[in-house]
């Protein structure tokens, strides 16, 4: 009270709440009345930002973070009580009947679909100075991810359409969840490139607020470094979006004009839409409440498993459980050798990629439910895992952190509220067709143990071109097989480069009907298909072929083509000469000759 300057009604609320809640250490270094006023008032106004944006307000953050911390002090199981084992779900193999009617199913749902993009993290595992979003998905055509995705949802937007008879005017919505992190970044993102064809009333931007960092055990909030009259803040994890979309009242607008889907996606996954129609499918065709997507799980690989819980009272579910919680689990339930791979080289445990899709009518209701309870309930749910996520100790004394840590929130825990009658099921398909997500730096992804996957931007961009090839040959071309180079220390396989618009290649189906069993693509060649009616017959490229065709222009490609092409380059990720999202993946291509066509 002696330190602080004249404060207004609301200020002095905002004080007694943080003195009565252990805080009067924020206070303890503040001069005297009318020394740093201005600083002592935005003090005030950030703890006034904070106390509004988590539900129940500070006093009720400080007091979840008490128990979770003395929970994670005393070594608590946040699975007492449960033992795991392999659940069963849908098995899906690329280009067969089931997988082709399950996309055509998928992309007749999607005109009641609405997408959500979750994109406040800060990328800390890979260090890239920009937002996630705006890295090139590949370099081939240097598109990024953002565009990516927008393409794609306006590609499903007109095939789903197309089915209806007569008028279709809807537009698939499209939420972007920032932080203050990234919000700034993806708007001009956005704006700069007129939202990538997108009517921007089809874009809401929701920004999730970060969280009080934690000091100690007893919840004492954590002083910014660099500012003393600051709260240190990080962002409270992607769960975020479940209290974001409820608030913001578009869920209620949805449901209200007949949307019945609601899919969520991470930022660097440029293989995602490859496997939503058909998952979409799968969730129409079965009735799923949830739907995640899952990929065979190499063990140690960092994903999470979804797992069949089995609590001793009979109660089950199956949920994620975080990587590095699936093994302490199982080796404290009877499996010495804890997080293993089986037979089968692999997990048996599918990795998560967090790729969920909800029924809206069963989410709404249940967040409705949740809220009316408690606004509180559904964080406190899936917070209680969390706190052993994000806090690390100095030693095994567990009375200091290795850095300040924060309650967060993951999107994937969302099932951990759902009565055991909800419908909750999961989708597998190969990682080749639907994960190479762009999360790890250089440096860490050369350290994967061999035979995992490196999750980095070199992986991620050939993974593209591998997934490509593989739908190509599968539709029944001849491309080459790769060859095995090595970038920025990792060893992947080099196909050739490959891509189309979202337009051409939506399904399998639009593939098939495209590709004619006659054309062949050498190693090192390079194919860009930019035009949604170009089709490919007797063609044999040897070099770099770019076709562009304007909208509803029909183009055949046909004949042999040969030129120098581009060659591939060694790009060291310190050279500091080269722009930072080169560097990261390691090579760059040298455009020697190429053919453009245009139509
Ligand atoms: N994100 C936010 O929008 N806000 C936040 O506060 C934090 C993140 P990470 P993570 O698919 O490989 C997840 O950091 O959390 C966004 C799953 O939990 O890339 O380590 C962020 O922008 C895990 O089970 O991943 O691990 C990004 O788009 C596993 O499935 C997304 O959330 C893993 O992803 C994910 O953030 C995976």
């Amino acid at each position: 009270r002696r330190n602080l300057p004249l404060l207004a009604p609301h200020e002095v609320k905002l004080a007694k709440l943080l003195l009565s809640e252990g805080q009067s250490h924020l206070f303890e270094h503040w001069p005297e009345p009318g020394v740093d006023d201005d600083k002592k008032r935005n003090f005030f106004d950030q703890v006034c930002r904070l106390n509004s944006s988590y539900p129940g307000g500070l006093a009720s953050y400080i007091q979840n973070a008490r128990k979770l911390l003395a929970d994670s002090k005393a070594g608590k199981n946040p699975y007492d009580g449960f033992s795991p084992s392999v659940p069963s779900g849908e098995v899906l193999t690329f280009g067969d009947d089931n997988f082709v009617s399950l996309e055509e199913a998928g992309v007749k749902e999607a005109r009641h679909a609405a997408f959500v993009l979750v994109a406040g993290g800060l990328g800390e595992r890979l260090g890239y100075k920009g937002i996630k979003v705006a890295l090139p998905r590949e370099t081939t055509t240097g598109k990024c991810f953002l565009q990516h995705y927008i393409e794609s949802i306006l590609a499903l937007q007109e095939a789903s359409c197309k089915l209806v008879e007569g008028e279709c005017n809807t537009k698939i919505p499209f939420v972007i969840m920032t932080s203050d992190d990234t919000n700034a970044l993806t708007v001009k993102l956005l704006e700069s490139n007129s939202y990538f064809g997108m009517e921007p009333s089809q874009v809401h931007i929701l920004k999730q607020e970060k969280v009080a960092c934690l000091a100690d055990n007893d919840a004492r909030l954590a002083l910014d470094p660099n500012d003393k009259y600051k709260i240190q803040t990080k962002p409270h994890g992607h769960g975020d979006v479940h209290a974001l979309l409820y608030s913001s009242g578009l869920l209620e607008q949805w449901k209200s004009t007949g949307r019945k889907w609601v899919l969520f996606f991470q930022d660097t996954n440029g293989l995602l839409f490859n496997a939503i129609p058909s998952a979409l499918g799968v969730s129409a065709t079965k009735g799923y409440n949830v739907n995640s997507l899952a990929v065979p799980r190499k063990a140690k690989e960092a994903i999470g498993g979804i797992t069949k819980l089995t609590h001793v009272d009979g109660r089950t579910m199956v949920i994620n459980v975080e990587y590095n919680q699936l093994d302490p689990l199982l080796r404290a339930t009877g499996h010495p050798d804890g997080d293993a791979n089986c037979e089968t080289g692999y997990s048996p445990y599918p990795g998560n990629i967090n790729q969920l899709i909800l029924e809206i009518g069963p989410y709404m209701e249940e967040l409705q439910k949740t809220h009316v309870v408690s606004p509180i309930l559904v964080l406190l749910i899936m917070e209680v895992v969390l706190s052993y996520y994000a806090t690390r100790y100095t030693d095994s004394t567990k009375t200091a952190f290795k850095s300040s840590t924060r309650l967060e929130c993951m999107m994937q825990d969302y099932p951990k509220t759902l009565p055991p009658s909800a419908k909750v099921g999961f989708t597998v398909m190969d990682a080749w067709l639907a994960y190479a997500p762009v999360k790890n730096n250089p440096e860490d992804a050369a350290k994967v143990p061999k035979g995992n996957p490196y999750h980095s931007a070199t992986s991620g961009e050939m993974a593209i071109y591998r997934a490509n090839s593989l739908i190509l040959r599968k539709a029944g071309a001849q491309i080459a097989d790769p060859v095995i180079d090595t970038f920025n220390g990792q060893e992947v396989e080099v196909w050739p480069r490959i891509t189309w618009i979202p337009r051409w290649g939506l399904i399998f189906k639009d593939v098939k009907a495209k590709v004619h069993s006659n054309s062949s693509v050498s190693q090192r060649s390079a194919l860009v298909i930019n035009g949604k009616n170009i089709t490919i017959q007797g063609l044999s490229l040897d070099g770099t072929l770019i076709v562009n065709a304007k909208d509803e222009a029909k183009f055949n490609v046909t004949g042999h083509i040969e030129n120098k092409g581009w060659t591939i380059q060694h790009v060291d990720h310190k050279d500091t000469s080269e722009k930072e999202e080169i560097r990261i993946r390691g090579f760059k291509f040298n455009k020697v000759e190429q053919l453009e066509l245009n139509y």
